[in-house]
């Protein structure tokens, strides 16, 4: 046995996402709004739903529910983002899934960093989206080359976070004084930076390009953009944010309020206009402004399986074809009744999202299954009719495109909705990555079925 035993994963990660939220509260003071907005929402929520305060005591544990469930960061190169999948490793935290903003006109792709396993997202379920830009879809030649060459001269990582992860790679983890020190080196990589790299003149253009290039490329490190916490009442926080001085997106993105939530609701309030210091130029002044961190919400729902997701692709297609949401949030309203009513097509009832395959379950054996003796008809509609099994939704842990869309263009202005041509490379994504990122759906069926195989197993013993 060592001396300084290796630290478990999960617990760097918690460390991790307890000092990202400390540190994103002292430097955007109105996420500390946000954050005790949620909570005093969350509370009495809680006091008003006594079946949902008894099943996330027995399930989530209260004292953590409105903590961080999300950050995220935009990265500059292959470079960065291999090594960031390197550092996030370390914390137990493995790319799931691939997303293709250039649909939305937003010049990225990213994935999630993610736990996996049931226990590691149970313990601390914090996630970071990251997004890779994409200069392959800006047409200017000349500004891609500006572009590459400054971030290719920037180091975004600490040399002790990048020994550190070596160390964690050669011997299998981190010892609890290096873990820490690890935690506090890779924040640093998160920070805001006041101090551009670039002058205001190669800001403004990258700017003109794209608004997201010029906050990728003009900084000294991906500073995080803003982080989520969950939310138990995501229209009453959505409804309360301006009477907190918070000015709150047009409309909470995903499906509409249901019984039955499914996937991912989120809202954020609109990112602030913040001082940066440029480099000098002879002829241009060197103060300037830029607009890029914000706080969100989430509230997350049963996961969908393939099917599920067509037709929620479907439905949100079909309101959108209708009305689109308009930033200044003038026709909110009818937008929310015309999603409503479209989802009216999507069943709200548990039993019916199982048996239509429609969403993901997970399943168990109840007291009377536990205790069952030769069981004869072994088929699950008829194991759950006979109150041998039951069934729990398993909860979507990953993004949605559309919504990633709408929270990055909130966040940008209308303007900012360019002419990008739509293509997916995830092969390129993936080569970058140095790895390839897991599939989501595989994985929730993986989950559901092995609870079911487990179930039969036992009840096959019987
Ligand atoms: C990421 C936006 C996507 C979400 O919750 O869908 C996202 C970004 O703005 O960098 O975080
Ligand atoms: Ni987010």
């Amino acid at each position: 046995m060592s001396l300084h035993p290796i630290s478990n994963q999960d617990e760097i990660r918690e460390e991790f996402s307890n000092a990202m939220s400390a540190m994103y509260r002292r430097e955007v003071p109105a996420y500390g709004t946000l954050i005790d907005l949620v909570k005093g929402v969350n509370a009495v929520k809680l006091a008003q739903d006594k079946d949902m305060n008894d099943a996330l005591s027995a399930t989530d544990g209260l004292e953590r529910i409105s903590e961080e469930r999300h950050g995220a960061i935009r990265l500059g190169s292959a470079a960065e983002l291999s090594m960031m999948r390197r550092i996030f490793a370390v914390m137990g935290m493995y790319p799931v899934g691939y997303y293709d903003l250039s649909v939305a006109g937003i010049p990225v792709h990213s994935t999630a960093f993610r736990p996996i396993s049931k226990t590691s997202l149970a313990y601390n379920p914090f996630r970071v989206f990251t997004s890779l830009l994409r200069l392959d879809l800006i047409d200017n030649q000349e500004l891609r080359n500006e572009a590459m060459q400054t971030i290719a001269q920037r180091e975004i990582f600490t040399p002790m976070a990048i020994s550190l992860v070596e160390k964690a790679e050669r011997d299998g983890g981190l010892n609890k004084a290096d873990a820490s020190l690890f935690v506090s080196e890779v924040t640093e990589t998160f920070k805001w930076h006041a101090q551009a790299k670039v002058s205001l003149e190669l800001y403004n253009r990258l700017h003109d390009a794209h608004r997201l290039i010029a906050d990728i490329v003009s900084f000294k490190g991906p500073h995080i953009n803003h982080l989520t916490p969950r939310t138990l009442d995501i229209d009453t926080v959505q409804e309360l944010m301006p009477e907190r001085g918070i000015t709150p997106k047009a409309v909470i993105e995903g499906p509409p309020q249901r019984q039955c939530a499914i996937l991912l609701r989120q809202t954020s309030f609109k990112a602030l206009e913040e001082k940066v210091q440029f480099t000098q130029t002879q002829d241009e002044a060197s103060l300037g402004t830029h607009t890029a961190r914000f706080g969100e919400i989430e509230q997350r729902g049963i996961a969908l399986t393939p099917k599920g997701h067509t037709l929620y692709d479907e439905l949100l297609s079909q309101t959108r074809a209708v009305i689109t949401p308009a930033a200044d949030g003038s026709n909110a309203a009818e937008y929310n009744q015309k999603l409503n009513q479209t989802f009216a097509d999507f069943p709200d009832d548990w039993d019916e999202l199982r048996r239509q395959e429609l969403a993901y379950f997970s399943y168990s054996l109840t007291e009377i299954g536990e205790n069952a003796v030769n069981v004869g008809d072994m088929r699950i509609d008829s194991l759950i009719k006979n109150g041998l099994v039951r069934f729990d939704p398993i909860i979507y842990e990953d993004f949605l495109p559309v919504s990633a869309a709408g929270i990055f263009q909130s966040n940008l202005g209308d303007s900012a909705a360019k002419a990008i041509v739509s293509n997916a490379n995830q092969p390129m994504f993936e080569a970058d990555l140095g790895i390839k990122v897991m599939d989501s759906f595989a994985h929730y069926a993986d989950i559901q079925q092995a609870s079911l195989a487990n179930c039969l197993e036992t009840l096959g013993k019987s």
